[in-house]
């Protein structure tokens, strides 16, 4: 496919994503992933992510692991409908992601934005981004999100329980933390499309429980690592100022190009964790670079439970304790399978499961077919 780049954009694009670089390189919110002796997150890490509202992990996985993870996404890809409405790969066989209950393949034109100024997730994109030409014998449409991602992946799964990670978790939700969604986000060279700005969470805004963690948080795993034309962007200290009226922001900078924001720049196996309130956003991808990131995230227990949600990843419902529990097996499957995978790893004990045992087995397996209905989605 030939190179595509930003058009008549393309000078201004490059100086941006140079300079953001530089910015996001000397906000001193990176490194290894490092807990006390008691296992919560070191402090000074803590302290740099709630200044920033994002901090990028490096190193967290290693080799062993980002092999599975690719073998597994390469698996997926070979595995995806040949287009929109079709249900079969390219091989002929039964597509992944068909036929099921539950959101699951998210798909774009090429170097598009699918819901930038648009109503859809409750109109949380109003502006849409610019969307570069793609190449001549590019593809009508490419699969650039698929929701659900652990039911079809047990790298994926495993990862879900990385011990450090969840450990990251406990110390910024507290040990009874809960589950959000789990996603992959595939960037194409050439195809990838754009995210526009936004900020996660339609729930608690301008409620009695805003703080700046409400909405809670995303991990998320780099299988190729990230650059600033492939990467998620951030505007630093966006999460705690409240809503953000992004539709003004982008009139009073200009363009998209919005100056403030950095982009989270990552070597594979770098895992970064990004508050959910961020003012946030990714480009179309013109680089020659693949971005494939494994999402995860957490919430308080306390911004979930007795709250009315919904409607963007599943129906709308009340979230009580047996749902909470109920979508939580996913934590115990996934520490189960992890533990069973890299056997001389201290398994992480996640606090609501006390007393309580889970194994990685055909009824699990079974049991995590469409579970993403069951997302607890602020
Ligand atoms: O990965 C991306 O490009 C966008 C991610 C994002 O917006 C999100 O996780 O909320």
């Amino acid at each position: 496919m030939d190179q595509v780049t930003y058009g008549p954009e393309d000078a201004a694009m490059r100086a941006y994503l140079r300079d953001g670089a530089a910015r996001a390189r000397a906000l001193g919110n990176r490194g290894p992933l490092r807990l006390t002796a008691d296992g919560t997150l070191a402090p000074d890490i803590l302290d740099a992510y709630r200044r920033a509202g994002f901090y990028v992990f490096e190193g967290v996985l290693g080799a062993a692991e980002l092999a599975d993870l690719e073998a597994d996404f390469h698996a997926i890809q070979d595995r995806l409908p040949t287009g929109r409405d079709a249900t079969t790969d390219r091989h002929g066989r039964p597509a992944l992601g068909v036929g099921h209950q539950a959101p699951t393949l998210f798909w774009s034109k090429p170097l598009g934005d699918p819901f930038g100024g648009t109503a859809l997730a409750g109109g949380r994109h109003p502006v849409k981004m610019h969307e570069p030409r793609a190449a001549a014998d590019a593809p009508p449409e490419v699969v650039y999100l698929i929701l659900g991602s652990l039911q079809f992946s047990d790298a994926a799964l495993r990862l879900y329980a990385h011990p450090g990670l969840l450990a990251v978790a406990a110390s910024v939700n507290g040990a009874d933390f809960v589950p959000f969604n789990e996603a992959i986000f595939i960037k194409e060279p050439g195809l990838g499309a754009s995210v526009a700005w936004h900020q996660d969470g339609l729930t608690h805004w301008g409620g009695p429980m805003l703080d700046a963690d409400t909405h809670g948080f995303n991990f998320m795993a780099q299988l190729y690592g990230c650059t600033a034309a492939n990467g998620v962007w951030v505007v630093p200290g966006s999460h705690a100022r409240g809503k953000a009226d992004i539709r003004a922001m982008v009139a009073a900078n200009g363009s998209e190009r919005l100056a403030e924001a950095v982009p989270i720049l990552c070597a594979p196996g770098d895992v970064a964790i990004t508050n959910r309130q961020t003012v946030h956003g990714s480009f179309a991808n013109t680089s020659p670079d693949w971005r494939v990131t494994f999402n995860f995230g957490f919430h308080r227990r306390a911004s979930v439970l007795g709250v009315v949600a919904g409607g963007v990843h599943n129906a709308r419902a009340e979230y009580d304790a047996a749902r909470i529990a109920t979508r939580a097996r996913a934590i115990g499957w996934a520490i189960a399978a992890r533990h069973r995978h890299f056997p001389a790893e201290t398994p992480f004990a996640y606090t609501p499961h006390q007393g309580q045992s889970f194994t990685w087995d055909d009824a699990a397996r079974a049991a995590l077919r469409d579970y993403n209905l069951l997302d607890l989605s602020i």
